[in-house]
Order: C-alpha cells, then structure tokens, then sequence
C-alpha cells in the first residue's frame, strides 16, 4: 500500500494506493465541485470541466483535483478565494449556456446542484447558439441545449459498456456529441444500455418517459427501492423508482456483478408488470370452452375461455383436481414444472410440494432446455455444476474464450467486463457459427460450422497433447482419465477435423496454443455448446480442455457456463429437478435422502421423476394428466410445439400460475394470478454463484397473489401441514439441508445483500474462485471424458436444405411474456423476424421485410426476414419470443441422451419466399 502525506486545506492527510486530491478531499467529509467526474459510478477522471480546480502552493496554474495525485508535502487549497472563484466561474460560464433551471430538462440535476452549492444560479454571459433535441429514440430524449461537453456519456459507451457509439464531432464552437455518424440517436448502432443517461450531469441525456412535451422533467419518483433486475443470470443490483405505486425507472446499483451497469431491458423493461394484460383475478376454465391445441391467445382479447372465480373456489379446484388424479390414477399420474422466475424460496417450496404432495420426482424446469447438458458433464466430472470463477474474472484473464454464447444480447453487462477485458488487451476468441458484436473485439472469431463443437475441440485438445502443452504437475496432481484421453484423442488430428468443422488446421492449433499457453484462460459457453444431442459431449470437450492445462482455480482462469434465467442457478440448487434433491443430492441414495425424509416427515420417491420433453411424451402416452406450471410457458418454450401443446390440451387437469394468459395457460383449468419479481421478496441465485436479496418495489396489481403464498394454498390442499411465515422463514429452512447455503442466512442478506457461496465462515466474504485444490469428488479428482464426434440429429437435405438455428434478440425474454408487454422493448423491437445471409436472400429472391415461409419435418411459419451478414450462408437464424411465428414450431425435439436437452440450435429446414408481395404488387 503506498502512502503520501500532504496537506489539503491546512490540514495533514494521507493518499492511499494513488488516490487523486479529490477523492482524499471526499474521504475527509469535503466534496469539491465536479460536473465532468464520476466517482460513482467509477469512471476514469477527464479533467476537461474545470470545476474542481484547487490552488497548489507553488504552482502558477489551478489543478483538476479529480485527476491529479498529490506528492509528498504538497500543500493543497480547495476553498482558498482564487479556488472557489475558478469553481464559480466555470459553473457561471456553463449556465450562461443552459436552458434556465426553471425550464431545464431536469431542474434535479447533478449540475443544477452544483450550480446552487456553488452559489451560481445566474450568468453574466451571453449565451450560445442551441442545439435542436432529438426525439428519434422510444426510451432516450437527446436535449443538447443542455449539454456541457464533459464527456461523460463518451466514457460510458465506450471505456465502460464499450458500445462504441458516442463521440465527439466537428471542431470548436461546432464541437457535439454525436451518435455513429452524427445520426438520429433511434437510427444509431445505440443498443439503449442508457449507461449514458445515467451518467449525464445536465438532463442533456433523459429517459424519454419522465418528459413532457416541452422537454422539462416532470416526474419524481414518492420513493425508491433496491432490488434487482427480473431479467438474466448476471444479476444487476438496481434501484426502482416508484411514483403513485407504479415503476418510473430503475438505475444501476454498485452491485458486485453489475457496477451500477445496466441494458436495456433492466433499465427500461420494467414496465410489464403494469400492462393491462396483467391478471389480477383467479380464473376458471368455462364449461364449454373445449381445449383444442390449434386454438391461439388472443392478446387484445385473452380472457375468452374463463371466467373469473375467488381465491377459495380457484384454489380447490386448482387442488381438487391435483388430488383426484393423484389418489385415482396414482403419483406418477402428476407432474409440476416451477419456475427460474421466481425466487429460491418459491423453487424449493414448489419441488417439495411435488415430491411430498404429488409423491413422485416428476419436477423439471426451464434448465432442462438450458444447461442441463453442461451441467450433465460438470457432475459427471467434477460433481459441481457451478461456474468455478464469476465472469468478471475476464478482467484477470489473458486469454479469453466464448463459444457457443453471445453475450451482447443475451449477458450484456457481463459482456462489458469481456470488453473491457479485451480492451486492455486480453485476447479474446469467439467461436460460434454465427458472428456477433464481441468478434469486433476479438483477436480471432472461429466461425466454424454448426453441430461440430467436438471435432473443433477434440482438434484442440490433440493439439496440446501432442505439442506438450499440458500441464503435467496438475494433471498428476488434479486429475484422472488422463492417459484414455491421450490415447482415444489420437485420432483427431486438426487435418482430419478441418473438413468437419470447417476451420483450417493451423487455426484450430494456433487457438489450442493460445489458450494453452497463457497465464491464465477462461472459458465462456452457452447455448450453442448446450442445445445439442451431443450437448453433453461438447461440455465433456471444455471440462478437458481446462482440465489437462491446469486452467482453472486460478484468478482469470476457469469454466463459466453463463447461467440464463435470472433464478436458474438458485432453481436447479433448489431441486427443481427430476434427478436431485436440493443441492444435487441424487434422489435414488438413501442415505442422501434421509435428511430430508426426516426434515419433511415423509418418504420420498428413490426412482428419478421424467424431465420436461420426457413428460409432454407421458402426457401423450397417457401417463400423465395432470400439472402444475408455474411461471413457465412450454407452449412456446419447448420443442416441437404441435407436439408440446398437443400435450397441455390432452391432460385432464392443468393448473397454470403466471402474470399472464401465457400460451400455455390458454390450455389451462385453473389461472392464477401471481407476482411479478418487483412485487415479492426473496433470493436470487446469479450465474457467479451469488446469492441476492430482491425485495418488494409495489404490490401485485388486484387481486393477484404472491407466488410463496398460492403455492402453500395448494399444498395446504393436498393435505401438507405447512405453516411458513415468510421467504425468510423457508430460506432458514434451505440452510438446514443445502451445504452450498451454509453461512448465509437471511440476516446476513438483508445486511449485505449479496453473498457468494460457497462460504466459509458467517463473518468471511464467499469464495468466488473454486475448484483451487481439486474437486468435490469422491476421488477429489476431475474427471476428463474423452468424447466422439456425432453429426447433428437432423442433417439437411434436398427437401429440407438449410439449417435452422433458434436464439435470442437483445430486446426480447423467451417466450415474450414480459418484453413484448414492456413499451420500449417492444417499439424497438416490434416485430417476428428471421435473419439470413443478403446471399441466401438473393438466392431465395426476398429483400428485407419481405416474408419467407419457413417450412421443417414439424410445422411452418411464416416470418418477416432480415438480412444479417453475421449469419452463415445456409443457415436461418430465428428468435423464438414471437407467438404469431414461433420458432419451436418448427425445432426437433431429439434429446441429448445424458442432460435429456433437446437440440434447439440445429433441425433442417427449408425457406422459400412467401407469396404476400406477389398479393401486394
Ligand atoms: N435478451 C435475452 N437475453 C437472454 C435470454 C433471452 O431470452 N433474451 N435468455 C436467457 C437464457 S435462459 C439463456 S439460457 C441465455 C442464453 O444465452 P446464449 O447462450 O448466448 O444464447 P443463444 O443466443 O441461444 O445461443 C448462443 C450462440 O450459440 C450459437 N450457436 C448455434 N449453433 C451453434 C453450434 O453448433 N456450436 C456453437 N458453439 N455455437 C452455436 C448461436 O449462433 C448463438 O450466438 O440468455 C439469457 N439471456
Ligand atoms: N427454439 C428455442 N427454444 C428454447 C430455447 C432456444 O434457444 N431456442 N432456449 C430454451 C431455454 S435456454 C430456456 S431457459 C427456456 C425458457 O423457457 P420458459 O421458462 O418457458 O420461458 P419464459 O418466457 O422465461 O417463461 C417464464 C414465464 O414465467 C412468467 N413469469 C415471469 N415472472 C414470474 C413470476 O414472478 N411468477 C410467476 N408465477 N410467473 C412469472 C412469464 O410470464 C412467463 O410466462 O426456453 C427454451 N426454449
Ligand atoms: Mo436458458
């Protein structure tokens, strides 16, 4: 720790590891005027305002004090008169310049306020020319009358988020911030992360809603409260305003994943939970509405088919139903999907509720279509299913690897620590076939062909054995299945796996070098590693790869599968898994049961429940008919959904709670209306492994329920004497049987907020690095599992020529539930679209915005096309948040044998221009 003494305002003070006089001032209880620094959010200083200048004894000229370091006995004055009137006059220059407070754009700015402490409310200057506002952006207004040229919003986009899209243009006077080649903000690259609004001191940079029409400020939040982002896996700490009961706005906290970072949809997506499709009322199915898997929702008219029903006749028929089937056709006869929705508290209650009311293990969620592969390899080899590092570790990393995700659109904060990594000169390798924002940053992008994940890393892996790029010491000290590795791997040259995946040979070993060969690499993957019949082997080809170079329970080392749904992590720990227990306790040991028959009075089920694909199959085969859905929608979630809906329309008894008349409620008996994530309180489990606290922003709108109490209602109903007070009252009972929650209680989240586990000690921060002295296997060893190379389930053909690869749009959740119901997300991004290569659209004779039909051996869609270099030639890529052209129509339900996942990210397909232009002409 390096200290300086000197003197700030007659008084002696001390500088610690390179503080500048102005944080020192800060730490001292002074704060020096700043319009161009943000200490918080941390940004680099810029020194360019001016309105932090201090006088340094001997020096002729004023210092930035947000940028400069003292020396050793260096006599600092903040306040003395030649200071203070250098403060003065900057804030005097600038507000000549300003629209007057009254009539500003935020008159509560962080300007405004330093122009009141200064004592500065008037100017003796005349004013400048005005910049004319810019309207083109549904979440953002651009007023540039206001602004100060500090370069705030620059630092944002592109030192923090790293988007690139702001800058400085023209010369002296003429000198603006512009957006791409000074175009219209709703027209730019901008991807409305509104880091940049966040950081502008002057109201030049707004969220669009809290404007009127002359452009003044006019809604304050009555109050605000911390919570988190109802979205992804990163788990960005937030605080929501709150005016007349409604969300007006969240803002980035310094939470440890985030840093105050948001994207688009935590800071302007929040508005779903007030759309008017909500459900605020109980409903029941009407008598003569038959349940038909073609008919559609309506969205403008959703209620068709219920009726309205209270509280008490809503939930004993919804438990009725459940107990009629269980005492009639047996325990295996039910089946309840929970949600990655909700909170660990809702997780762990429901998975009980199916293994001690229903009786059996047949309990799934969404992680089933997610990384169940992933997490298939890493028990198997390491018996831990977590990352081993978080993903701000990229930050220490020298070698960066992301395969098979795309995190711009679908982690973005987290893919800002990637850039900022990169940045800074860490090497980054995309591999996916499909290119993506990050492959700008990258210093190589593979973009090899889909569905061969195995032969580019078996490629990989040959290589370091060969070349003796292994980590020898680690492998004899961390590892087992070594020596069949490096006999099996043998065969898969680079000259042999080049055709196969289609990247040349020097590549595939100049890549295996790289990450084989630095300090420290850290491996990324998603659900183009995971959605595969063969998922479980491309995760088996990561584990080895980190495993025979030592790459990981290291800083910047590690393997990261980015967790996707904000709660999957803390889901799947929960149990909501047909195989495990909470805490991946396999159901079929007894000792590993035993706790938790003893904590829940009752003799649970030894045989393994059906996963999410393997019960629409029972439905159809007559096996099941009955469920429980909460906070899922497989009616647009699962594969094949003819399939899939066919199977929801079939059961006897369907009790489905959501916010909404999902697609898959539409198939329901019983609807009931829950809470949304802003109106309930509970933890969260983010991909790091970090346990949160969310807490209640509002109420749920009418009548509707949170989802802790409806899910005790039912079980109370099917006969479990429950009697929880609260979410802090189950979560003290998680801790009771969950290891990985050991040292966490409620309190200490409450006090902290977030918490990494595993932890060691109530007092102790969690370890965020794992896996630092081997593993939590029985041999305390990783095991490495050679894998083969196997084609894809469905290969193209002559009827069915392209591939088909499903995912994700920046501005859309999944099914569309929630993103489609938020204004902004949904004016950006408004409508069904495909996206192909400009040569297959030629090929095919569409231009954008046409429509193509897309046709597989499952179903059809047609869908608005656009044209997307990124993609491939002979592939389609397709969103499957769009109800009116759904993409699982069209998606193969073959099964990856060991995580039971089916393969989303490949089926052939065959596209052809849809005849609508024809009509038009
Ligand atoms: N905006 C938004 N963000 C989300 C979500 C959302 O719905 N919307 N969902 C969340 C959830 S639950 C999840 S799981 C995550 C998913 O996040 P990601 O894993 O990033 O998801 P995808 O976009 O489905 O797929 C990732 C990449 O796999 C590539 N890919 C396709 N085929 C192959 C292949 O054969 N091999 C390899 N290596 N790559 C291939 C695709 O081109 C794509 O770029 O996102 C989370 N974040
Ligand atoms: N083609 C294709 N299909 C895919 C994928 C793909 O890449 N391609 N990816 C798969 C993956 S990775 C995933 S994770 C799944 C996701 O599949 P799902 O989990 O089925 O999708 P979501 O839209 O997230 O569904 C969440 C539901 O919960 C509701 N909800 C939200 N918050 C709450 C709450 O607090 N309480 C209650 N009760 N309900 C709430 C929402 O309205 C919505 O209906 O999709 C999978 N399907
Ligand atoms: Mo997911």
């Amino acid at each position: 720790m390096t200290k300086i003494q000197f003197e700030l305002d007659g008084q002696q003070v001390e500088a610690v590891n390179g503080e500048t006089i102005w944080q020192v001032a800060k730490r001292q209880g002074r704060e020096i005027p700043h319009l161009c620094y943000s200490p918080e959010p941390d940004y680099r200083p810029d020194g360019n305002c001016r309105a932090c200048m201090v006088e340094i004894e001997g020096e002729r000229v004023l210092a930035a004090s947000c940028k400069r370091t003292p020396s050793v006995g260096m006599k600092v004055k903040s306040a003395s008169p030649r200071a203070v009137s250098a403060q003065k006059m900057v804030m005097e220059l600038l507000v000549a310049d300003q629209p007057a407070r009254a009539t500003s754009h935020d008159p509560d700015s962080k300007f405004w306020h330093w122009a009141e402490k200064t004592g500065v409310t008037e100017s003796r200057f005349p004013s400048a020319e005005r910049w004319e506002g810019d309207a083109s952006h549904p979440a953002m207004r651009v007023n540039l009358d206001a602004c100060i040229q500090c370069g705030l919003c620059v630092r944002a986009c592109r030192e923090v988020q790293v988007n690139d899209v702001i800058g400085m243009a023209y010369r002296s006077h003429g000198s603006k911030i512009v957006f791409d080649f000074d175009d219209p903000m709703g027209e730019s690259t901008c991807v409305a992360c509104g880091e940049c609004v966040q950081a502008c001191p002057t109201g030049a940079l707004m969220p669009a809603v809290m404007l009127d029409e002359n452009q003044t400020r006019v809604t304050y939040a009555d109050r605000k409260v911390d919570s988190l982002c109802p979205f992804c896996g990163v788990g960005c700490q937030v605080t929501y305003e709150v005016k007349d009961e409604k969300i007006i706005y969240a803002e980035g906290r310094d939470g440890p994943a985030n840093h105050n970072r948001l994207c688009v949809k935590g800071r302007f997506g929040f508005d779903y939970i007030h759309h008017p499709h909500r459900l605020t009322k109980p409903l029941v199915r009407l008598p003569n509405a038959k349940k038909d898997s073609n008919d559609q929702v309506d969205p403008a008219n959703p209620f068709t088919h219920f009726r309205e029903a209270s509280w008490e006749e809503a939930l004993d028929l919804a438990a009725k139903g459940l107990v009629r089937i269980r005492d009639g056709k047996g325990v295996k006869a039910l089946a309840g999907f929970g949600s990655a929705k909700g909170s660990n508290e809702e997780a762990y209650l429901f998975q009980k509720l199916v293994r001690t009311g229903f009786g059996s293990n047949n309990v799934d969620h969404c992680t089933r279509l997610c990384h169940a592969s992933s997490v298939a390899a890493l028990m198997e080899g390491l018996n831990s299913g977590a990352v081993s590092a978080p993903f701000a570790a990229a930050m220490d990393a020298e070698v960066i690897i992301v395969i098979g995700a795309n995190p711009t659109v679908n982690h973005p904060v987290a893919a800002t620590y990637i850039k900022n990594a990169a940045k800074r000169g860490a090497k980054l390798i995309v591999m996916d076939p499909r290119r993506q924002t990050l492959s700008r940053h990258a210093t190589k992008h593979l973009q090899f062909k889909p569905g061969s994940d195995v032969a580019m890393l078996n490629a990989m892996l040959n290589t370091i054995i060969s070349e003796g790029l292994t980590d020898e010491q680690y492998i004899a000290g961390y590892t087992e299945g070594f020596d069949e590795l490096k006999e099996r791997i043998k065969e898969f040259t680079p000259e042999k796996m080049e055709p196969i995946c289609g990247i040349p040979a020097e590549t595939l070993r100049e890549v295996a070098r790289m990450y084989a060969g630095s300090r420290a690499s850290l491996i990324f993957w998603g659900m183009g590693i995971s959605q595969h019949v063969h998922g479980t082997d491309n995760a088996r080809c990561l584990i080895a790869l980190a495993l025979i170079t030592g790459q990981i329970g290291r800083p910047g080392t590690g393997l990261h599968p980015l967790r996707g749904q904000n709660n999957v992590q803390g889901a799947s720990d929960a149990g909501l898994i047909p195989m495990f227990l909470p805490d991946y306790q396999p159901v079929g040991r007894p000792d590993l049961r035993e706790p938790f028959e003893k904590l829940w009075h009752q003799d649970l089920d030894p045989v393994r429940g059906l996963t999410v694909v393997e019960i629409m199959n029972a439905i159809h085969a007559g096996e099941i008919s009955g469920m429980y859905i909460e906070g899922e929608n497989p009616a647009m979630s699962d594969p094949d959904l003819q399939h899939a809906r066919g199977a929801l329309a079939k059961l006897d008894h369907l009790v489905v709670q959501d916010l909404f008349v999902t697609e898959t409620a539409f198939h329901a008996d019983v609807i009931l209306p829950a809470s949304a994530f802003a109106e309930k309180s509970g933890t969260f489990t983010n991909t790091d492994r970090r346990v949160q606290l969310a807490r209640e922003v509002v109420k749920p709108p009418g009548d509707a329920r949170q989802d802790l109490w409806i899910i005790q209602e039912i079980a109370k109903r099917m006969g479990l004497p429950w009697n929880y007070a609260g979410p802090a009252d189950v979560f003290t009972e998680m801790t009771e049987v969950m290891p990985s929650l050991h040292n966490i209680s409620w309190e200490r989240l409450v006090r902290e907020g977030a918490v990494t586990y595993p932890v060691d000690d109530p007092d102790k921060p969690g370890n965020e690095i794992i896996f630092t002295t081997g593993f939590p296997t029985a041999s305390g060893r990783g095991k490495i599992v050679p894998a083969n190379v196997s084609p894809p389930d469905e290969l193209p053909d002559g009827e069915y020529p392209m591939v088909l690869s499903t995912g994700r749009v920046l501005e859309h959740w999944h099914t569309g539930s929630m993103t489609r119901r938020s204004q902004v997300l949904d004016q950006i991004e408004p409508e069904a679209v495909a996206f192909m290569s400009p040569k297959d659209m030629r090929k095919l004779q569409v231009w954008p915005g046409d429509k193509v039909r897309l046709q597989t051996r499952r179903g059809a869609v047609e869908v608005k096309v656009r044209s997307d270099r990124d993609v491939p030639e002979n592939m389609v890529f397709m969103p499957f948040c769009y109800a009116e052209a759904a993409a699982n129509l069209l998606t193969n339900p073959a099964l990856d044998p060991f995580g039971k996942i089916p393969e989303f990210k490949f089926c052939a397909v065959r596209a052809e221009r849809a005849e609508v232009r024809a009509a038009a002409e």
